[in-house]
């Protein structure tokens, strides 16, 4: 059964995703990583759950999961080949009872193990399903003008999505709880997946300054296409930043599109 799973559903989904993304130009190396919510019966339809292949501890404690199946990419690899090689580069696995170890079921097969950033991966799903039980997709890429923005923007929450908002009409509708921005932190440590799940209680996207962004969403489309919204506005900020302004967006042209699309937008953004 197991052999036949790079031709399952989820997997090739997630394959093709990682490989858009990589051809964006964002996951350069081994940048990014990818988490994806798989239920049981889904699981089991294709794998035997029962036969777990190596037991992983996951270094922190993630006992809201326990129970939960995740497709995960692997630490060190690379965006580029999981389409060619998803055994590889992929691995599903369970949280197990204890709520510290991960129970694998598939994939890893070259003795890998999950990325190195699974702790804000973990964190932002508890957070995540807290607000919408729908959430699976939890998403980390460097997107190259969103990257860019957080060196010569201010990085503060409500500024930065102000600007967004601004840089082209659709955002507001797209993110209307708008973009958490971090600090620079160390990245691949428990202390930024406690910062980055924080910021997950009240938006879908977390932006790490000088490094990429975070997105969460209930499917790999809607994540995706969250992410891509967010750095198409600030590729238009990097395009128009050291330009005289001579039009905008305004506050009430913002409230005008939410009351169209029916939004509920953060408040304390918009005057
Ligand atoms: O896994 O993107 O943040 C590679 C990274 C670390
Ligand atoms: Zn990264």
């Amino acid at each position: 059964m197991a052999e036949l799973i790079t031709n399952i559903g989820f997997v090739k989904e997630l394959a093709a995703t990682a490989d858009n993304m990589y051809k964006h130009g964002w996951d350069e190396r081994n940048g990014g990583n990818i988490s994806y919510l798989i239920p049981e019966e889904e699981v089991a339809e294709h794998i035997d759950i029962t036969k777990v292949r190596r037991t992983i501890p996951l270094g922190f404690n993630a006992k809201e999961l326990v129970g939960k199946y995740f497709l995960v990419t692997g630490t060190g690899k690379y965006f580029k080949n999981v389409n060619g090689d998803p055994e590889t580069n992929l691995g599903l696995f369970r949280i197990a009872k204890d709520g510290i170890n991960a129970e694998l079921l598939w994939g890893y097969v070259d003795g890998g193990k999950f990325t190195s950033e699974l702790p804000a991966h973990l964190m932002s799903h508890i957070e995540r399903l807290k607000v919408d039980p729908e959430n699976r997709v939890v998403m980390h890429t460097h997107p190259t003008n969103l990257l860019a923005m957080t060196y010569v923007h201010e990085l503060d929450t409500k500024k930065f999505t102000h600007t967004l908002w601004q840089m082209s009409t659709e955002c507001i509708v797209v993110f209307p709880d708008g973009v958490e921005v971090l600090p620079w932190m160390l990245c691949g440590t428990n202390e930024i997946g406690i910062a980055t799940a924080e910021k997950m209680k009240l938006a879908r996207v977390v932006v790490w300054a000088l490094h990429g962004i975070y997105g969460a969403g209930k499917t790999l489309d809607e994540t995706f296409g969250l992410i891509e919204t967010v750095e198409k506005a600030s590729e238009i900020f990097m395009k128009t930043a050291h330009l005289p302004r001579l039009n905008t967006i305004t506050d009430s042209q913002l409230k005008e599109l939410a009351g169209l699309f029916k939004v509920e937008v953060r408040k304390g953004i918009l005057s």
